[in-house]
C-alpha cells in the first residue's frame, strides 16, 4: 500500500462518517504537514552545514562527519498516535508528536557534539524544546547519544510557521552501536531469547566505545599539540 493509501485508509478508519471530499481535505492537510516539516529539516540542515563550514574555516577541520534526516512515515505516525491514544488527524500529529522530523549528526570527537549542540541551543532563530543527555546519562541499554527537540521556524507563502525537529548528536562509534541495537530490537519482537542473550554483551560493547570516544579525543588534543 503507497503512502497515500495508508493516510486514506487511516482518516476513513477514524472518521467513517466523513464524505469523500472531506477525506481528502484531511489527506491534503497531512501532505501539507509533510511539506512543513521537510522543509524545517532542510533548514536545520542548512544551519549544521553553516556551523560545519565555519568551523573547517577556523580550524581546518570538520566537527560533523554526516548528516542523516528523516521524516516519520505515515504508518509511524498513525501507528504512534494510536500507541499514545491521541486523536487520528494532522493537527493532532502537529500538536503531539515532535518527532515526525529527524536529523542525525554524526560527529567525530565527544567534544565536537557539545560544540554543535551549544551552537544550536542558542541559536536565536530556534525555540528550544527539550534537551536529553544520553552520553553523560546513557540509558540503561548503553545508548548514547545527545537529543535536542527545537522549533525551526518555516517561512512559506503564508506566513511563518514554527515547526518542531527533533536532532540526534553522536559520534560515529555511538552510532555505530545505536544501528546494531537498533536491529536487536527490531529482531526482538520475533525471537526474545536471542536479544536476551545479546543485551549484556551490547551494554558491556556501549562502554567499550565510551571509553574508546574518550580515548580518540584525548589523542586528539595531543596530537593537535604537538
Ligand atoms: P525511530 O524509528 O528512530 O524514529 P519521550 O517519551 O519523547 O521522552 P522518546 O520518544 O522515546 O521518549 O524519545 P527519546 O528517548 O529521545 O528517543 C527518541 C529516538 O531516539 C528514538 O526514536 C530512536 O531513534 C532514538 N533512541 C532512543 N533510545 C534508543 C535506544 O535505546 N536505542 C536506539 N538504537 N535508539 C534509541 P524512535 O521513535 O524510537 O525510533
Amino acid at each position: 500500500m503507497d503512502d497515500k493509501e495508508f493516510y486514506l485508509d487511516a482518516i476513513r478508519d477514524v472518521v467513517p462518517t466523513h464524505k469523500e471530499d472531506q477525506i481528502q481535505d484531511v489527506f491534503y492537510s497531512f501532505l501539507e504537514l509533510e511539506h512543513l516539516y521537510d522543509s524545517a529539516i532542510e533548514i536545520v540542515k542548512t544551519q549544521l552545514n553553516i556551523f560545519d563550514n565555519e568551523f573547517s574555516m577556523r580550524f581546518q577541520r570538520n566537527p560533523i562527519h554526516n548528516i542523516e534526516s528523516r521524516i516519520k512515515s505515515p504508518q509511524s505516525i498513525v501507528g504512534k498516535l494510536r500507541r499514545k491514544n491521541f486523536p487520528i488527524s494532522p493537527e493532532s500529529a502537529k500538536k503531539n508528536l515532535f518527532d515526525i522530523a529527524g536529523v542525525r549528526v554524526i560527529c567525530y570527537y565527544i567534544e565536537d557534539i557539545y560544540a554543535i549542540a551549544d551552537l544550536l541551543t542558542k541559536h536565536s532563530s530556534f525555540k528550544l524544546r527539550k534537551i536529553k543527555d544520553y552520553i553523560r546519562n546513557p540509558k540503561k541499554n548503553g545508548y548514547r547519544s545527545f537529543h535536542i527537540i527545537l522549533d525551526a521556524p518555516v517561512y512559506t507563502s503564508t506566513g511563518m510557521e514554527l515547526a518542531p525537529v527533533e536532532i540526534q548528536i553522536r559520534t560515529i562509534a555511538m552510532d555505530f552501536w545505536a544501528s546494531l541495537e537498533h536491529q536487536l530490537h527490531y529482531k526482538s519482537t520475533g525471537d526474545i531469547k536471542i536479544a536476551a542473550s545479546l543485551t549484556t554483551e551490547l551494554k558491556e560493547c556501549s562502554e567499550i566505545i565510551s571509553s574508546i570516544d574518550e580515548r580518540m579525543q584525548d589523542m586528539f588534543k595531543k596530537i593537535n599539540s604537538l
